[in-house]
């Protein structure tokens, strides 16, 4: 007698499953390729406009002023003791537009440098800060994490808000959703701003900074200061 060459049901459905879990965890692998990819452009886009920020100083002898109304060019009537936050003025500094997520970048100036020239001497005021999460209870706590200040006299700051993106509702920079107390740390318009490592749906913003000694030896480099 011939035995039957079909397929039973069961083994039909567990094909199907099997088929199913070896389809995710490419997908899966794939997501986080392309997550991974965004990232490491977004880092590089970050030290470009770095990069970009010290050459606008060193040729001008003071930084953008942020853009106030997101059309690229700096508003030279920014108020930053007051507005705080405004948008990279990435025209104005020649640079792309957007993030890899295709979100604008923001930008925070410490005021003494919102004020014109760079001040001789150089010097900050408003001491921004960024702070790094760790997990220790002897830091300062912010929301459910700690965090130990990694930074201070910092001049200007440049925030992508990452792979949240932007919440279309707000209209104050920056525009950023938040996935955490951390996260909401960069969007409130005080002092401090927190930067760390990736983690998934808790902290994902990418920011670059420029301190005081950073641009001093840059200056120092181009001859501008002595
Ligand atoms: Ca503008
Ligand atoms: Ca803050
Ligand atoms: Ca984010």
């Amino acid at each position: 007698m011939l035995k039957n060459q079909g397929f039973t049901l069961v083994e039909v459905a567990m094909a199907t499953v099997l088929v199913g879990i070896l389809t995710m965890g490419v997908l899966e692998i794939f997501l986080l390729q392309v997550g991974q990819s965004k990232l490491d452009k977004t880092t590089e886009q970050l030290q470009k406009i770095r990069n970009a920020l010290i050459g606008f100083v060193i040729i001008n002898n003071r930084l953008p002023y942020p853009d106030r109304d997101n059309d690229g060019e700096e508003n030279n009537n920014f108020d930053c003791d007051m507005e705080k936050d405004g948008w990279l003025p990435w025209a104005t500094l020649g640079i792309e537009r957007t993030d890899s997520w295709g979100n604008p970048f923001f930008y925070r100036l410490d005021k003494a440098y919102c004020l014109g020239n760079i001040p001789n001497p150089p010097n900050t005021s408003s001491n921004l800060e960024i702070v790094k999460i760790v997990n220790n209870t002897t830091y300062s706590q912010v929301g459910t994490d700690y965090y130990y200040k990694s930074n201070s006299r910092i001049i200007a700051i440049v925030l992508s808000c990452g792979q949240s993106g932007i919440d279309q509702t707000k209209t104050r920079p920056p525009l950023c959703k938040t996935n955490s107390d951390n996260e909401a740390e960069n969007i409130d318009h005080d002092r401090r701003y927190v930067n760390n490592n990736f983690i998934e749906r808790r902290f994902d913003d990418r920011l670059i900074w420029l301190s005081k000694t950073t641009l001093l030896n840059h200056l120092v480099k181009a001859g501008r200061l002595e």
